[in-house]
């Protein structure tokens, strides 16, 4: 297949409420959404970066470059034969693996949709529905966080994630446990401790969480597996786990317990299918996070949340907990079982209002005929 067409948006769409983690606070997607043309088949994609590099190194505007000036042209010079083509194609590029994410998806969507197959069966799914629950960014005291959390149990999330940091840790998750005894609880720092942290993280241990999530640097695998054995508490990658490689170290180094997958932060469904494999492999489970994403990015996380190896619940909440209003036709709702359906039409399964699309786009770019 060769790419005959590919048109970017810059959006800002903004969120419900402001979300607070241990570094920063997103107010709105900043994604740069995707759009291809190949075969008479149009295909949508989303990289879904953020208005500042404080998750990892990549933003809005790095990722605008980087695609327009490396990657769109390496993708319009392949003749594809598979998706799986397409991470080789950038190999030369380094990192940026977000901005290489938002166009991977898009060509894993057209050839799913020349198939006639949904991604999620395209990708080796075999659930059709899958658990979810909600990331609850940092609060401003634990009376609201309480009716914040209590809002979404309301709501039927089975599942909540809480945001740490220093000073807003031991704390919070305590007063969430003890109002819900019997509730799904995790906790995510955003890599904001240090190793010396570790029995300030260890009383953590006394609430029987599903699992802490990245405490340590963003870029650390050899801390985490100091830590690991200090912890009662399985030990989670999100941030240190950016390619296939990385999952291999972080397995024989014994540096979690579980991996947090997010395809765009690993630069595409390939790799983080190659990781969901290598994982159920060392019988390590995996679970699907999330960067926010409009519907578009939320339906590639669906299909991918399908594969067998994701045990966990998710980070993909249905698109009202994110958005008023969002840039698809269909968003997803939640189910009375805490899960949302995997689409079975074809591709993965978004339908985008272009109208409102157009009005969230705070600018546009295109290459090809
Ligand atoms: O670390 O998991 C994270 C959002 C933006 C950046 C990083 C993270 C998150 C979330 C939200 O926790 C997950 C979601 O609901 O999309
Ligand atoms: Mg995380």
């Amino acid at each position: 297949m060769r790419i005959e067409r590919i048109e970017l948006r810059k959006i800002h769409l903004p969120y419900v409420a402001m979300f607070e983690t241990s570094g920063w606070r997103e107010t709105g997607s900043h994604a740069i959404i995707v759009r291809m043309e190949a075969e008479g088949i149009v295909a949508w994609g989303e990289a879904p970066t953020g208005e500042s590099p404080f998750y990892n190194e990549e933003n809005q505007k790095t990722a605008w470059v980087i695609m327009q000036d490396y990657l769109a042209p390496m993708l319009m010079a392949a003749d594809l034969a598979s998706p799986w083509d397409v991470t080789p194609a950038f190999s030369r590029v380094r990192g940026n693996r977000m901005a290489k994410a938002g166009l991977e998806f898009t060509v894993w969507d057209l050839f799913a949709r020349r198939a006639g197959r949904s991604l999620a069966d395209l990708l080796g799914g075999v659930r059709d529905r899958v658990e979810v629950g909600v990331s609850v960014g940092i609060q401003k005291d634990i009376p609201t966080l309480l009716k914040v959390v209590g809002g979404y149990l309301d709501e039927g999330y089975a599942r909540i994630k809480l945001k740490i940091k220093p000073g807003w840790d031991v704390e919070p998750t305590r007063a969430v446990r003890e109002t819900w005894p019997d509730l799904r609880l995790q906790v995510d720092a955003n890599s904001i401790y240090r190793l010396e942290d570790a029995a300030h993280l260890a009383e953590l241990d006394a609430f029987d969480l599903l699992l802490i999530e990245q405490p340590l640097a963003h870029d650390d695998i050899f801390d985490h597996a100091k830590l690991k054995p200090l912890l009662k508490s399985p030990l989670c990658l999100d941030e240190s786990i950016v390619s296939p490689d990385h999952a291999r170290w972080a397995i024989e180094m014994n540096a979690c317990d579980i991996i947090n997958i997010k395809p765009s932060r690993i630069g595409g469904l390939g790799d983080a299918k190659r990781i969901h494999d290598m994982a159920q492999a060392a019988g390590m489970p995996v679970w699907h996070g999330g960067m926010l994403e409009t519907g578009i990015g939320r339906a590639v996380n669906v299909a991918l949340a399908s594969l067998p190896n994701f045990t966990l619940p998710g980070d993909i909440s249905a698109n009202d907990r994110y958005f008023e209003r969002d840039i698809v036709k269909n968003p997803f709702t939640l189910n009375s079982d805490s899960t949302l359906t995997v689409p079975t039409g074809v591709g993965h399964g978004a339908v985008v209002d272009e109208d409102y699309l157009d009005d969230v786009t705070i600018e546009r770019w295109e290459v090809g005929a």
